[in-house]
């Protein structure tokens, strides 16, 4: 009788226990998905540095209008060459590019902006093709709206100031930005970038190549190619490179530089 007894006052105890062990506890809240975020320039499927307002078609590519005339820049760049230079090497990359993408039509839906950040989707057998001649592409569309005839003198507006501050003087960014053109070894093209630090700074690439596939943003750009100066400097890249600033657009580069903080 007694072990009855003390066998129940267990039982009983243990269910209260277990009742009140129940109800405390509390399961943890499921984390929550983060609510999505709006898109910002940081998605670099979105980046566009051919113009102010779009990224560069694919399909297919165009060959842009020139904005002014062959002739309209002799203060740096004879007409003869800038004929060959855009109606035949400009040319050459479009058709060249809807040549490398015409069996895909799924990567001539892309701009040519995210076939550069992104050539390893692009498949192998056509990669080397598309690096070169989308590069080349959005190079030279860059590259003719970087000058105009009214172009020269000394920079204005905000590029001029942050000129000033990161390179001590026009003068002083000229002779970098001079040093490095002509210090690139073979062909390929000279550039005033945005960092990832937001901060102006002079690199060079090769061949074709774009800044935005190292992380920068093209603001101003020189080809130093031999085509872009041989008929008239002949190998004197030195002397083009000086008097390139003859047709530099000031107004053009100042947007470029605001895009690039965005
Ligand atoms: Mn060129």
């Amino acid at each position: 009788m007694i072990r009855f007894w003390r066998e129940t006052v267990i039982c009983v105890l243990t269910t209260i226990v277990l009742v009140i062990l129940l109800n405390s506890y509390n399961p943890l809240p499921i984390a929550e998905a983060q609510p999505t975020t709006t898109p910002t320039t940081t998605d670099k499927s979105l980046l566009s540095v051919a113009y102010p307002n779009r990224a560069l078609s694919a399909s297919p590519a165009q060959l842009p209008p020139l904005p002014y005339a062959y002739g309209a820049l002799t203060k740096a760049i004879d007409a003869e060459t800038m004929k060959l230079h855009h109606s035949a090497h400009h040319a050459a990359y479009v058709n060249n590019l809807n040549d490398a993408l015409k069996q895909y039509p799924e990567l001539q839906k892309r701009s040519v902006e995210s076939l550069l950040l992104d050539l390893n989707s692009v498949p192998e057998n056509i990669r080397t093709k598309v690096r070169n001649n989308a590069g080349g592409h959005l190079n030279h569309t860059i590259f003719w709206q970087l000058m105009s005839p009214q172009g020269g003198g000394e920079p204005t507006g905000a590029i001029a100031q942050e000129i000033n501050k990161t390179f001590g003087s026009f003068d002083a960014f000229k002779k970098e930005f001079n040093a490095a053109g002509a210090g690139r070894f073979g062909s390929g093209w000279v550039w005033l970038v945005r960092n990832p630090q937001n901060q102006l700074q002079i690199v060079t690439t090769a061949n074709q190549d774009n800044p935005i596939m190292d992380g920068f943003y093209p603001i101003l750009g020189n080809d130093v190619w031999e085509h872009a100066y041989y008929l008239k400097y002949r190998n004197r890249r030195a002397d083009y490179l000086n008097n390139w600033w003859n047709v530099v657009n000031w107004p053009q580069i100042n947007r470029r530089s605001q895009l690039s903080l965005q």
